[in-house]
């Protein structure tokens, strides 16, 4: 490892390459590593870098999936959240290795560890949080956030078994906090039967949340003031406008949208679900999609020979321009690096810290 800082490819060289000398570089590369290591491509991926992925899929399935190869170097097209997931949950000489450093996701950064935890002190003086609250963390977020969870008996979630994961949660302890994403805590609280009374925001940058404590004692479901940037994007006004057009349209949403969306789609689900629910439609049927450009640019294309409609919800692009950072400029770069045996952009997650994340990604895992 010592070697990795002192003679790595200097980035600047790959950064005048055009998207296209960078196809053929990044497949020299690639061949040249073999089985050594394995490239994830997230759903929301930008098409000129998901197409050189060996493995695809959303966050967790590619990080179980990458645990389970012989690679040596674990390449994650997608996010930070997501790479380091993949370091918790892969063998210790397996490495996590993100394109580019500055691929983040606004949502995991709008909450983290010193606002979570004054949130739990400020809480604490009014309950007995370990007695009480069971803290959730969607799997956008960081990793010691994660820990947080599993040191407080908590659980991460994602969008695919966040029902499962609050039933869990309630079932040991009468009221939850969920952070980072608002959005989701209430549709998934919703689809249980909780009342909208009973699930309240905390504005982590307001004295106890923003609430009175006799508020903070009548909740069930405190929800952390966070949102995907990207998904906020989607209104129901979208959705209104389209199905006036196309009354047999059907509506499928991320439940990162906000909650009037979800309300009016036929469908919410994660995108694994957005995926599988349109391949299994009859063919010719019509679909507006919401959630991120390069995935229903990629169903829509998917599923055209089958004479299935697949439209983009909002009428400006949408992407996730964070995942967009990683470019086939960085890919070409880190692969290139890997193939002189240098480790560049390394995710690894201090020791402690994933063992604390661990036990709430295990638990997560036994869960769902
Ligand atoms: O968990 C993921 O990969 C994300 C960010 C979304 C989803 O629904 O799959
Ligand atoms: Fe984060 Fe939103 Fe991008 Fe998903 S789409 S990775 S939540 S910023």
């Amino acid at each position: 490892m010592t070697a990795v800082h002192t003679a790595a490819l200097a980035f600047d060289r790959f950064q005048r390459l055009s998207d296209e000398d960078c196809q053929e570089r990044i497949r020299a590369a690639k061949a040249a590593l073999g089985q050594r290591a394995v490239i994830l491509g997230h759903h929301y991926q930008r098409a000129d870098v998901y197409k050189h992925a060996d493995l695809t899929g959303d966050s967790l399935k590619l990080s179980r999936l990458a645990a389970q190869t012989e690679a040596e170097y674990i390449v994650f097209c997608g996010v930070h959240f997501m790479a380091e997931v993949a370091d918790i949950l892969s063998r210790p000489e397996q490495l996590s290795i993100l394109p580019d450093l500055n691929a983040g996701c606004s949502m995991a950064d709008m909450a983290n560890l010193a606002k979570v935890e004054r949130a739990w002190r400020e809480l604490s003086e009014v309950l007995d949080c370990d007695e009480q609250v069971t803290p959730v963390t969607y799997i956008n977020s960081a990793a010691d956030l994660k820990a947080f969870c599993g040191e407080h008996g908590g659980i991460v979630c994602t969008s695919s078994n966040a029902r499962k994961i609050l039933e869990w949660s309630f079932a040991r302890r009468p009221k939850v906090l969920f952070f980072p994403d608002q959005h989701l805590g209430r549709w998934t609280g919703y689809q249980m039967g909780i009342p909208l009374e009973q699930m309240l925001v905390w504005d982590p940058d307001e004295p106890m949340g923003g609430l009175t404590p006799e508020k903070v004692r009548m909740a069930r479901l405190l929800l952390w003031k966070g949102h995907c940037s990207v998904h906020q994007m989607f209104q129901a006004s979208h959705i209104l406008r389209y199905k006036n057009q196309h009354p047999d349209a059907f509506v499928i949403s991320h439940p990162e949208c906000n909650f009037d969306v979800c309300r009016l789609s036929d469908y919410v689900g994660s995108t694994e679900f957005i995926i599988k629910t349109i391949a299994q439609a009859p063919a010719g049927t019509r679909w507006l999609v919401g959630t991120e450009l390069n995935l229903v640019n990629r169903i829509a294309d998917q599923f055209k020979p089958e004479g299935k409609i697949v439209q983009f919800m909002a009428p400006t692009v949408c992407m996730c321009s964070t995942m967009a950072r990683i470019d086939p400029q960085h890919l070409a770069w880190t692969l290139e690096n890997l193939v002189q045996g240098k480790v560049v952009n390394r995710i690894q997650v201090p020791e402690e810290e994933a063992r604390l994340a661990r036990i709430a990604l295990e638990r997560m895992l036994q869960v769902s």
